[in-house]
């Protein structure tokens, strides 16, 4: 007899397309049937079938509290009985906002949307409204969404004006997208002596989350903050999956570089649709109805969404929470690897703040092509492996992981043995 999950599986195909609303969801990368979840509790998730996972998914990255804490679902409630939606601005939109203010260096005013894509998408265009210039600077590998400018693949050499990676998209809407090779210095100097006058934005993952997570080099970061102040582009952080996750300044504050822009979704919702971009004065005057540039949305700043994100931004200012997430995510980290390099198996892992990549590779990779050159085969096989022991990672070899503040330090041990006795049975 067939699972629970494969017969909704089945049945999702017949009118959702591919049986999912977002395609990484459907385990083509790594093979099998898409879980379907039922139930979530602090550090776990519990499928169609009554299966519980330690789940290191977190709904990619919102979930840093975990699952159902019992905080934000009372701030939840209580909001839901009050209406659900105005389209009319609402106190707590003004409470968010002036706590992403003290929360993040950069943010001198920030206008809320409803997801992350939207943010990264409104940033773009206000940064050409605001420069008056047309050329956007991204990098092989980093995701911002999935707006049309955003969706271009690298094309090969440091220098070339971008293809689209997406059907749908015109090839004229991309004409303006740069794309540079990611922690390349050289590369983005070079695009600078040739467009500086008209590239209007920079933006980045200052970790990506997106390609497995790679961390940045400090040179690179330095030399895209240096060349935007002097040729006058923008700088936008996407801090949509690095927001609050790497620390309570988000990487910004980490890093201790301070972009133009900045823009933020997952966390800052708390497992509701809620988006945000902001950073310096002068350019979000711009946004209508104070400027030229036109952004709106009927469920922006929404006001289900603003407490769960309020409540959850509250629970991550609590003394040691971040150093307590970073503990516990670099633990998961180490203790794998050292269960690799018992058994011999080529394996890396690290985490900045509650983030972490895997890599089955001897180092970790610190490029696109590097993360190319991983064992994704060698990845899936653990990943199944590691489901069927009951703990969730994300169904593919190129995204990050994430640990939340209820997984204990027992589940990851718990999790560290699974992949100890697995690594042991490929002798
Ligand atoms: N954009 C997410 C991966 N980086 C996936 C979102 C989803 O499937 O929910």
């Amino acid at each position: 007899m067939s699972s629970r999950n494969q017969q909704l599986f089945e049945r999702a195909q017949r009118h959702i397309p591919g049986g999912v609303n977002s395609p990484v969801r459907a385990f083509r990368s790594v093979g099998g049937t898409p879980l379907f979840f039922q139930k979530g509790a602090g550090s776990q998730v519990q499928d169609a079938d009554g299966k519980w996972y330690t789940d290191y998914v977190g709904s990619w990255g919102p979930m840093i509290l975990g699952h159902a804490h019992p905080e934000v679902i009372a701030a939840v409630q209580a909001a839901v009985v009050d209406g659900l939606s105005f389209g009319a601005p609402t106190e707590k939109e003004v409470e968010i906002a002036d706590l992403l203010c003290e929360l993040v260096p950069s943010m001198e005013m920030v206008r809320l949307v409803s997801s992350g894509t939207e943010a990264t998408m409104s940033a773009i265009r206000l940064a050409r409204g605001y420069t008056g210039r047309d050329i956007l600077v991204k990098f092989e590998g980093c995701y911002h969404g999935h707006s049309d400018a955003l969706l271009v693949k690298a094309g090969s050499g440091a220098l070339t004006f971008g293809n689209p990676s997406s059907g749908g998209v015109p090839a004229s809407t991309v004409a303006t997208t740069l794309v540079l090779p990611y922690n390349d210095p050289q590369a983005l100097a070079e695009a600078f002596k040739t467009h500086g006058d008209q590239i209007a934005t920079v933006i980045v993952e200052p970790v990506v989350g997106n390609m497995n997570l790679i961390a940045p080099t400090a040179e690179f970061l330095k030399a895209m903050r240096e060349l935007t102040a002097k040729h006058g582009a923008v700088l936008i952080f996407d801090e949509v999956m690095t927001g609050f996750r790497v620390g309570l300044k988000s990487a910004q504050g980490l890093f201790s570089i301070t972009p133009d822009l900045s823009t933020f979704g997952k966390v800052v919702g708390g497992g509701m649709p809620l988006g945000a971009f902001g950073g310096k004065r002068k350019i979000m005057e711009k946004i209508a109805p104070l400027g030229p540039v036109y952004q709106a949305g009927t469920l922006s700043g929404n006001p289900i969404a603003t407490a769960a994100g309020l409540a959850t931004l509250k629970l991550i200012q609590a003394p040691g929470f971040y150093e307590s997430l970073t503990a516990k995510t670099k633990s998961l980290c180490e203790g794998l690897v050292g269960a690799a390099k018992t058994h011999g198996v080529a394996f890396s892992a690290q985490n900045i703040g509650g983030m972490f990549g895997l890599y089955f590779a001897e180092q970790c990779p610190g490029t696109y092509d590097a993360v190319l050159h991983c064992d994704k085969e060698a990845f899936n096989r653990f990943f199944h492996a590691m489901l069927e022991a009951g703990h969730y990672f994300a169904p593919s070899a190129f995204e990050a992981g994430f640990v939340s503040a209820a997984h204990s330090e027992a589940e990851i041990a718990g999790t560290v043995a699974a992949a100890d006795a697995y690594f042991a049975s490929l002798k």
